[in-house]
């Protein structure tokens, strides 16, 4: 099995753990489109299911595509392991159900992805776990809460709509003296921009759906880390509470992504940085929520936290508020309108209504995200036609 220690990150996501030579030479690795495997006989089987013998038993328990990915994404994120799953938010339910029992604390930012603020609001609460929100880019505050024990950290940076920075190593570091099991989701950055195990977090999650995959085909998801703790969510979290196995289908059309991955963040940083700059001195926009712009309120943590580029997810609001927001999204013709990001296409949506709509109005306003926000997936055509695109659009 080819393994590179020494081999640099792009040609680590086209060889690690593969060798054609396994597999009659076939240069793309075979899908294991099969739900169950054949025991040898009925004392090898019971031997399988008592972790006594090697083999694959049932693809709910694993599988061979699965395992390649599995060992790709734990090699590009730095982990010792990872479980991939159904989608990111199998991955983020499959985490938590493994780690929290009733009246544990789970610590979490103020600014999330809405379907995992509602998972957390609306599940993991009612299930009697106590759920913190806390305002992570202020450490005097994250200190203050972490000054009492707590079960597990979660949050996201940059977050999911209003692109707000989380400074991993301190946060992590503040969660460890709590004894608290830090969980980033790495989603917008992608582990070629941002490492959150090398500066202190223990578990990885991903919505492989979006720059992982990479080309709005498929809906997965992955937690990577800690070795023991991703065999307990293997073995409980994905096995038995949710049962959100990523298809050897969706695993192998991951896999085809992951190979082009630096290439086209790489790409889809360099234009987010081009068109946020542009969209700044439009006379249409009041604010542009981009950490590559020096006036992003937490530029100098991106400078210090991205490893090479700040990623192609952009927010913005406009003069005109909501109704321009709107007006903004029906004069695209390029760009679609539609939610999800990380896509060959350039994706915006409006979070207020849209991806962000599980939170009460209420919510969103104490959780920061505004109702004019406008949110922009930068995608991979050419930055010229885009910008006629957005600049017709915001003349609208
Ligand atoms: C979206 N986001 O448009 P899946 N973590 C983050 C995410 O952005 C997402 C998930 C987890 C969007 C999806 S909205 C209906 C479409 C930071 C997903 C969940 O389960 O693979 O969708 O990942 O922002």
């Amino acid at each position: 099995m080819a393994s590179g220690q020494d081999w640099a990150f792009e040609t680590r996501a086209i060889h690690e753990g593969y060798d054609p030579a396994d597999h009659h030479g076939a240069l793309a690795p075979p899908v294991y489109m099969t739900s169950t495997f054949c025991f040898e006989s009925a004392e090898s089987g019971a031997r399988r299911f008592a972790g006594e013998e090697e083999g694959y038993i049932y693809t709910r328990l694993g599988n061979p595509t699965i395992d390649l990915l599995e060992r790709r994404l734990a090699s590009l994120e730095g982990g010792e392991a990872a479980a991939a799953t159904a989608s990111g938010m199998g991955a983020i339910a499959a985490t938590l159900w493994t780690l929290l029992r009733p009246g544990d604390r789970l610590v979490t930012d103020m600014t999330l992805y809405g379907c995992t603020f509602a998972f957390f609001r609306h599940q993991l609460a009612d299930f009697g776990i106590v759920v913190e929100h806390v305002d992570m880019t202020d450490q005097a505050a994250v200190e203050a809460a972490l000054s009492r024990p707590a079960k597990a950290v979660f949050f996201e940076t940059p977050a999911n709509p209003n692109m707000r920075l989380v400074d991993i190593a301190a946060v992590s570091a503040a969660a460890r003296r709590a004894g608290a099991v830090v969980i980033v989701d790495n989603t917008y950055a992608t582990p070629l921009l941002q490492r959150p195990l090398a500066l202190g977090a223990h578990l990885v999650v991903h919505s492989a759906t979006k720059y992982l995959g990479g080309h709005g085909d498929l809906v997965a998801g992955a937690v990577v880390g800690d070795g023991e703790l991703i065999s307990r969510i293997r073995g409980t979290g994905i096995k038995d509470a949710t049962g959100a196995v990523i298809s050897p289908m969706d695993a192998m059309l991951v896999l085809r992504g992951l190979k082009t991955l630096q290439l086209r963040v790489e790409r889809h940083s360099a234009s987010a940085l081009e068109i946020a700059g542009r969209l700044k001195a439009h006379p249409a926009v009041s604010q542009v929520l981009y950490p590559g712009l020096p006036g992003h309120p937490q530029h100098d943590l991106a400078r210090r936290q991205f490893t090479g580029g700040f990623g192609g997810m952009i927010a913005l609001e406009l003069t005109g508020g909501r109704e321009a927001a709107v007006r903004f999204l029906n004069g695209l013709s390029l760009a679609r309108c539609a939610v999800s990001l990380g896509d060959a296409e350039t994706l915006v949506q409006h979070p207020a209504s849209m991806t962000h709509s599980t939170y009460t109005p209420e919510e969103r306003a104490a959780h920061g995200i505004s109702d004019g926000l406008v949110r922009i997936s930068v995608g991979l055509e050419a930055v010229a036609d885009l910008w006629r695109d957005f600049e017709a659009a915001l003349a609208a």
